[in-house]
């Protein structure tokens, strides 16, 4: 005899502590309906048809790119808005010189004007999501309310949303909350807060990435740090990838570098042809949660569900799998179009673009087809090197930390730092050139430590210092790394292919993991010789690879000077021991 199963109960009875939340929102910002996301395919896909129809969103050529969609955001609204970011806690000190800071109290009253019926005619949109796997104990939750649907399709394809999360939410009881609307798309009227003290976020006036997709930057990175440093983990802006060598072992790496400098593809990396028998997994391309395991080792987990990546430059020869990935089931924001309604961005080395990102007929001279700052948005399970560990519960454990930035001088190719101390030294001391991630002038250098200058959630002062409470705790801890894959020569010319040849790079640091392949001292720490590095198969003139393996003494107790006078600004809150390794590298340098 059947049985009717019981109808599942109404996702706004799961959770009274989110019930009530939903409720006072919904107050405050007057909607015209409340809608609470399942986070299932269908519901998505009827999500993405009401989107076609209002006008908001173009479905691209369905034989070419089936269940690809175009979106174009406003052209003021672009990338992630720094000055315009703050942590409100209740103490300046907290929050620290790397960060905007406003009092708790005047940013909630200046938020709470601005969403005061802010979503009339608007619906709300309710979801509850899970960063990390879903009944994984490294994982955590959150809920964002948005009143945009852009929004809310990104983020049922960034994170493991819908009915599972809510019931962990109301298991647990905690849960991040995420408050955002897009306003009227102001630049004067729009800001993104953050009270790591209360575990939320209010966001206000920009519909576009990290600004906008409240798991992402805001969560997973700002708050998470917070919530790590109290917890005893990490939260990075790292990616994490499993390489397998012909010998058939598999080591995870964790590497951070800045926005636009190639996580993506460093995550996705094809193996070049003089490299036979290597594989290359991803775990995750932009953010990592570490946490040291009961075995001494650190263990990584990717918060992440999906991967929302710059499109241009990609392209059969520097990325062939995400050029694969991206081509069915993904949201394309702000590329251009062919004129068969096909995805067109600079570095594709097919098609013509028609109709540029902002939806004008194409012009060269009003700048490039796609925006360079334009994204793919697309679930990992589509990536063709996923690894079978993203969804493991445990997480993998991590051989190598790598850090790096965008430098045409100073920074050689790859150096290792002496021991974790020097390791936090050497992330505390990263600089880059800026990209179009982040509104600003592009291409100066700035200091980014650990790739987290945007994103660190409080005073990186006491962030070095919980990277060194970490590393105390770990019997095994990873070898960390320093990369600069950008290097060039004096007429701009990059010196290192990039790309897959990044592979010789990495496997010489799983060899030095193994205590395997030599170095030397260099002064910074300790560099591969030319013949340490595998280059077989590759042209690289020997002259060329002592200039990437080459530490300019004069250019580096300049930067070691800068590093110092950086580092002076924490003041009496810097910890000693960076200081300490600070002073060990000007004596071997003779400064
Ligand atoms: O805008 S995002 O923060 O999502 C992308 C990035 O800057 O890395
Ligand atoms: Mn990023």
């Amino acid at each position: 005899m059947a049985t009717a199963s019981p109808l599942p109960k109404p996702m706004s009875q799961l959770s009274r502590a989110v019930t009530e939340w939903v409720e006072s929102v919904r107050a405050l910002t007057q909607p015209a309906e409340v809608r609470w996301c399942e986070g299932t395919r269908a519901e998505r896909e009827a999500l993405m048809a009401e989107l076609v129809r209002d006008g908001e969103l173009l479905r691209l050529d369905p034989h070419a790119f089936p269940d690809c969609y175009l979106y174009r955001s406003d052209p003021a609204d672009v990338a992630r808005v720094e000055h315009l970011t703050y942590i409100c806690t209740a103490s300046k000190e907290d929050a620290g010189p790397n960060n905007n800071w406003m009092d708790p109290q005047s940013a909630h009253a200046k938020m709470h004007e601005l969403f005061r019926g802010c979503m009339r005619a608007r619906t709300l949109y309710v979801i509850p999501y899970c960063m990390g796997p879903i009944d994984s104990p490294l994982a955590r939750c959150g809920v964002e309310i948005t009143d945009s649907a852009y929004v809310a399709i990104n983020m049922m394809i960034m994170t493991r949303s819908g009915r599972a999360a809510l019931e962990r939410i109301a298991r647990e009881g905690t849960f991040v909350r995420g408050l955002h609307s897009t306003g009227e798309l102001d630049p004067n009227r729009r800001f993104i807060m953050h009270f790591p003290e209360e575990l939320s976020i209010e966001s206000f006036g920009s519909g576009y990435g990290g600004n906008a997709l409240l798991g992402k930057k805001c969560h997973a990175l700002r708050i998470a740090s917070w919530q790590a440093r109290d917890e005893g983990w990490l939260a990075e802006h790292m990616l994490i990838v499993g390489l397998r060598s012909p010998r058939g072992e598999t080591h995870y790496v964790a590497a951070a570098f800045p926005s636009a400098c190639g996580k993506t593809n460093l995550a996705m990396l094809i193996p070049p042809d003089s490299m036979p028998g290597w594989q290359v997994f991803t775990v995750g391309d932009d953010i990592a949660w570490l946490h040291p395991g009961p075995d001494g080792r650190l263990w990584a987990i990717n918060p992440e569900a999906g991967y929302f990546g710059v499109v241009p430059g990609t392209n059969p020869q520097t990325n062939r799998n995400a050029y694969e990935m991206i081509r069915r089931d993904t949201l394309f924001t702000n590329v251009a179009l062919t004129a068969d309604q096909r995805p067109w961005w600079e570095g594709l080395p097919e098609g013509t673009p028609v109709i540029d990102w902002q939806g004008r007929p194409y012009d060269p001279s009003r700048g490039p087809a796609a925006h360079p700052n334009s994204r793919f948005t697309v679930a990992s399970k589509h990536n063709p090197c996923c690894s079978t560990h993203v969804d493991d519960p445990r997480g993998v454990p991590i051989s190598a930390i790598i850090f790096g930035g965008r430098r045409r001088e100073v920074a050689p190719l790859v150096y290792e730092a002496r021991d974790w101390a020097h390791g936090v030294l050497v992330g505390a001391s990263v600089a880059s050139e800026t990209t179009a991630a982040a509104v600003g002038q592009v291409g100066v250098v700035r200091r980014d430590p650990m790739a987290m200058q945007p994103f660190c959630g409080y005073n990186f002062a006491d962030y070095w210092r919980h990277w060194l409470t970490v590393g105390a705790k770990l019997t095994r801890p990873p070898r960390i790394f320093h990369v600069n894959w950008f290097r060039r020569d004096p007429q701009g010319k990059f010196l290192w292919p990039g790309y897959g040849e990044n592979l010789r790079v990495l496997a010489w640091m799983l060899e030095r993991c193994a205590d395997k392949a030599g170095a030397v001292d260099g002064g910074i720490g300790l560099l591969p010789r030319p013949e340490d590095l595998n280059t077989q198969g590759m042209a690289l003139e020997p002259e060329t690879l002592r200039a990437l393996l080459s530490v300019d003494a004069e250019l580096w107790r300049k930067e070691i000077a800068e590093t110092g006078a950086y580092l002076e600004q924490y003041g009496e809150r810097l910890p000693a021991q960076l200081t300490a390794e600070l002073a060990k590298s000007a004596a071997a340098l003779g400064a």
